[in-house]
């Protein structure tokens, strides 16, 4: 080692005694304004990105209609799993043989994907990812299964790219991603006397049998038919009945963020849906974020359970105006 001459020493003296002076002010500083214990640490809300949105729904598609015991649903299954899994979320699998209003047996498959699995704090996004046997809403081929790319296909492909923004940007809290199958196998349109509860067999199942013992979560959020051109959101019944500030905060911040176009404020009636049930067995709060269209005859898009519910009706400003929604509010919290 070097030996220290006198100016070296007094220039060293002079750095430690600078040092100690911008410490102690630093001090001054800190204990004069103490943060408080209450404030939330801000988060920036990262952007919902509309292209992977809607490539997410594409390739639901392009399995061809993910209707249970079907290769697509398979095929569908694995990718989803994959898919999750890659976004380093802890999943679990719920399976089992459910029947159909018909008695036909279906292979169930639910899929959960937690982040911050040990938070106490949760909040539940969710949608089904099955797609509809029958077209009974359309004039030809009404026997054949339908693309679903808005019903089914839309709600995944938001829910998929809200699981790749958590992935990248930490969330302070907990977030459950669950996608429901066999919501969409209720008995066609002519049907009479069919058993009450044929729809939404998945979220009837998880609601019975949640992945966790003593699950809760604060409140849920349900997204169906979140991606066709124009789409209006009202304040659906259900929601309202059992979660209306879950729904006044969540139209506010759309409106805030600039969506009150899709977001619009207006009561509309309740419809039989993933949420009555999670709502009526579980009692977590939980609203639907689905599309109300006043001049078709059952309310919901003109494409419904129809062929033409493919691609060509899925628009990536609409998937953005509920994602984006979505994760501001989950941000937020
Ligand atoms: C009714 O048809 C009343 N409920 C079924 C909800 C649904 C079907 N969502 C998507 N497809
Ligand atoms: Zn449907």
């Amino acid at each position: 080692m070097q030996k220290m001459g006198p100016i070296g020493i007094i220039k060293n003296s002079f750095i430690i005694f600078i040092a100690i002076l911008l410490c102690s002010c630093k001090n001054n500083i800190n204990t004069s304004q103490p943060i408080p214990q209450a404030t939330k640490v801000h988060v920036m809300t990262p952007s919902f990105n509309q292209d992977s949105a809607y490539a997410y729904v594409k390739q639901q598609v392009e399995f061809g209609p993910r209707v249970p015991n079907s290769l697509a649903h398979q095929n569908c299954h694995n990718y989803l799993v994959n898919t999750l899994k890659r976004f380093g979320a802890k999943v679990a699998l719920q399976s089992d043989i459910v029947n159909r209003y018909d008695g036909l047996e279906m292979n169930m498959k639910n899929i959960i994907a937690s982040f911050n699995p040990d938070n106490y704090k949760r909040i539940l996004l969710c949608a089904h990812w099955d797609t509809r046997f029958i077209a009974d809403n359309d004039t030809k081929d009404i026997d054949l299964p339908i693309l679903g790319a808005n019903d089914g296909g839309s709600g995944v492909g938001v829910l998929l790219e809200i699981a790749r923004q958590i992935s990248l940007n930490p969330i302070n809290i907990g977030i459950d991603i669950i996608f429901f199958d066999v919501e969409d196998q209720g008995p066609p349109n002519n049907e009479i006397n069919s058993p009450p509860h044929s729809w939404c067999l998945g979220s009837q199942y998880w609601s019975r049998n949640p992945h966790q013992q003593n699950y809760f979560a604060e409140y849920g959020i349900l997204l169906d038919m979140v991606g066709a051109k124009d789409a209006k959101f009202t304040k659906e019944g259900v929601s309202v009945q059992f979660g209306s500030r879950i729904v006044n905060k969540i139209w506010d911040i759309a409106s805030n963020i600039g969506y009150s176009n899709f977001f619009v404020d207006q009561k509309t009636p309740p419809i039989i849906d993933d949420h009555l049930y999670i709502n009526n067995l579980i009692h977590i709060p939980t609203i639907n974020i689905v599309e109300y269209d006043q001049n078709t005859h059952n309310r919901f898009n003109e494409n419904h359970h129809k062929h033409s519910d493919n691609m060509d009706i899925i628009d990536p400003i609409t998937l953005r105006a509920v994602g984006q929604t979505v994760l501001e509010v989950i941000y937020q919290e």
